[in-house]
């Protein structure tokens, strides 16, 4: 190929490169999921860079550059690259702001990133606690601890159930908060709190919630079933 030619074809393929954005991701992974439900939500075209988590791939110096906590979810737009999957979201949210998943009035945004910090930082001690023992063998489990964890979640989540109240999804309209905490609450349903009776408006949202693509994506590419999840 001549120069010019080859030129021609690099820019070409640099290009395409370019456009699409690139998701590492492992598919099981929570973080990831919550990222992947915003872009399915906005129907955006993007590249799935697998990441083997066992094998420690996130630990390597190549993706430390783009990562340096070493984790996934990382999103590659362009020249951009954005990690923390809330912070992912957000940028999306700016970037390609159609459909949007953020209300104009800025109080309303505040809440919302209010309720997505409490969703997903405030409720994790409890959440770990209980992932670390539903995760094992059942034979292996603490039940004082599994009971405890789930004692406090029910706790944590009445604070969504008030929330809700009257509205089809957490804030109103679906959005980033729906997004931010699907791929936890989910697990938790799986592992008892949120099949509670006290909980009803939430247990409605759920069902909301696993009607949309966006969602139901989400579940088929790995939802935890037993311990053999532990890898995820
Ligand atoms: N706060 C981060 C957490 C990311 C995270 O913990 N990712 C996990 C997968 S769910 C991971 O990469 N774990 C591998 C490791 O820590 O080495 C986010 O929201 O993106």
């Amino acid at each position: 190929m001549k120069g010019a030619e080859k030129a021609r074809g690099d820019e070409k393929i640099g290009r395409e490169a370019r456009g699409q954005m690139k998701l590492y991701d492992r598919h099981t992974s929570p973080n990831c999921q919550r990222t992947r439900v915003v872009l399915y939500e906005k129907n955006l075209s993007y590249q799935t860079i697998p990441v083997d988590l066992v094998k420690k791939e996130q630990k390597r110096p190549e993706f430390l550059k783009m990562n340096p906590y070493g984790k996934v979810p990382v999103l590659v737009d362009g020249d951009t690259i954005v990690y923390e999957s809330c912070i992912i979201n957000e940028y999306i949210e700016e970037k390609y702001p159609n459909p949007p998943l953020l209300p104009k009035e800025p109080g309303l945004r505040a809440k919302i990133r209010i309720l997505i910090d409490y969703g997903v930082n405030r409720t994790y001690p409890a959440y770990e606690r209980l992932r670390n023992e539903m995760l094992k063998v059942e034979s292996e489990r603490n039940l004082a601890v599994i009971s405890e964890a789930r004692h406090e979640l029910k706790g944590l989540l009445q604070r969504f159930e008030d929330e809700i109240g009257a509205q089809p999804y957490l804030a109103g309209d679906f959005s980033l908060l729906d997004a931010a905490v699907i791929p936890r609450f989910l697990r938790i349903e799986a592992w008892g709190p949120l099949a509670d009776p006290a909980l009803p408006r939430l247990i409605g949202w759920l069902q909301r919630m696993k009607g949309r693509p966006s969602i139901q994506k989400i579940i088929a590419s790995g939802m935890p079933q037993s311990h053999t999840m532990k890898a995820g």
